[in-house]
This record gives C-alpha cells, structure tokens and sequence, in this order.
C-alpha cells in the first residue's frame, strides 16, 4: 500500500520549484529549469500532477518519476490512468479493448498510450511498464518543512464537503499530520483532492475569500486553469494552461514557482521569452 501522504524535510542545500499541471509539455518545463539554473544535486522540483494527456511528451513528462530531484502528487489524470489499468498492475492482464476504448481516460486526452501498448496482444513497452510502477506510488499530498517554512503539495483542493462558511471551507494542517498519523483519508477527501473546483470558482462569483486560511500551511496546487496563478484559503493555484498555448494562445502557458524567491517564472508555446513576476504569498501564524 503506497504512501497517501509523503513528507520531506525543509530543502536546506538548494531551492525548491513548484510546477503547474505539465499536460505533457516537457519541453516548456525544460525552458523554464535552464532560465533558473536549476541544480539537480541540490535543487528539487515539487509538481502538482497532471504530468500526462494534451501536450506532447506525456511519457517523457512520467519518466520524471524517476529523477531523484522531482517529487509529484497523483492528478486526475493520473488517477484517471490507473483507474483504467488497474486489472493490469497485479495479473499483468490488459483490459479489454472495449473497456479501455470507453474509459475516463481515453476520453480526457488518453489516447497517446496506444503509441506503447497493444491491447491484442496484451503488449505493453518497458518505458510504459516502469512509468505506471512509478505512477502507482504516488502520494496524494506532500508535506514539506516544519513550522514557518511548511508548505504544501496537492493536485486540487482541500476542501471540506459542504462548507458553512469561507473560514469552515478547508481542511488544516492539523488535520493533515492526523491523515499522515494513520496513512488513511476518506474517500471523500481523495476526490476533492483530485477533482475539487469549489475555492477556485470563486474567480468566477466575485465573492472572494481570503488569501491565506489560519492553520493552514500555503498548499500549492493546480487542477483549475487560471491565466494567472490564483490564491485563496492558503491554496495558491499554478495550474496556468501550458497546453492551451499550444494553439498559439500566449494568455495561457507553464507556471513555475521560486518558493525562496517568491517569484513565477512562465512561458508559452509561440513565445520565446520567459515573464518573471512576484508572487508574494501571504501567511498567518
Ligand atoms: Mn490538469
């Protein structure tokens, strides 16, 4: 049984990254570590999830699971992947094609895997086999450093079912380290972790809460496209669209965020410059 939850201690060598949803956009990515100099002895790269479907690289970006330098929650569509392989992963036996054909996630961007399975033939390449080893260890959140330098690691949203009130809206740290304590979550949780938009809707309402949510540590996350990144109740979105540039939209594009610097470095495709702005992310003792 894999980790739900993984914890690291406060990087006191080198700097730590955050990256939005890669949707397969290695490329991007690449552009954005070589402007940071980014050191991979010392330095570590924190990712949302999402790391496949849309873009152009989606194993590539999987094979980052096996750089000792990147640490990635599950996404949805990682979720999504599995969902749709489980049979495979203890019977090494393919679902049929039909399944396959009609899941979640052929239909949310899945279809580069047929370039490294066959289902026929129950073929699947080595590249493929390694990766989803990989997938299938992903923790669902990350919990980084102790006290004031904690932050957090999540695809989506911490939010509570049926929420009184902005303040009653999210979960706290204290409730996170009880998850840690027992390595258990509720279903519940799991799927707004994964799939939650109900804070990052608010861009949509008007009716804003706060920025940062006392008690809780500044959570990244990504899961809801945002031109810009977007803060609420300590959850900083840097999902910014990196494959939605793909057709020549520079409004959209990868988001890479400097936890020391507090800056978010983004690029797009059709656009050769990388914009470096402040992000200044508030915080509550
Ligand atoms: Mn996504």
């Amino acid at each position: 049984m894999p980790s739900i939850i993984k914890k690291l201690p406060a990087n006191i060598h080198g700097k730590d990254y955050v990256i939005g949803d890669l949707h397969g956009c290695l490329d991007l990515l690449e552009r954005l570590l070589q402007k940071v100099n980014f050191n991979a002895q010392h330095d570590r790269l924190f990712s949302v999830g999402d790391l496949i479907d849309r873009g152009p690289y989606p194993l590539s970006c999987l094979q980052l699971l096996h750089k000792p330098w990147f640490f990635a929650v599950k996404g949805n569509h990682e979720a999504m992947l599995l969902d749709c392989i489980t049979e495979y992963l203890p019977t090494n036996t393919l679902p049929n094609t039909t399944d396959f054909e009609d899941s979640d996630f052929i239909y949310n961007g899945g279809e580069w895997i047929y370039k490294w399975i066959n289902i026929e033939n129950q073929f699947i390449a080595t590249e493929l086999k390694d990766a989803l080893s990989a997938v299938f260890k992903l923790p669902l959140i990350y919990i980084v450093g102790t006290g004031e330098s904690r932050f957090h690691v999540i695809h989506a949203e911490l939010t509570k079912p049926n929420p009184f009130n902005h303040d009653e809206m999210v979960w706290l740290d204290s409730d996170i380290d009880q998850w840690y304590a027992e390595n258990s979550i509720t279903t519940e949780v799991e799927q707004r972790l994964l799939w939650s938009r109900s804070l990052m809707r608010f861009d949509a309402a008007g009716d804003y809460p706060a920025k940062v949510q006392k008690g809780l540590s500044t959570t990244f996350c990504g899961h809801s496209i945002t031109k810009t990144p977007k803060q609420f109740l300590s959850h900083v979105c840097l999902d910014t669209g990196a494959f939605m540039s793909m057709n020549g939209n520079t409004d959209f594009g990868l988001s890479l965020y400097d936890v020391k610097e507090s800056q978010c470095l983004s690029t797009a495709y059709h656009q050769e410059e990388i914009s470096v702005t402040n992000l200044f992310i508030e915080k509550i003792n």
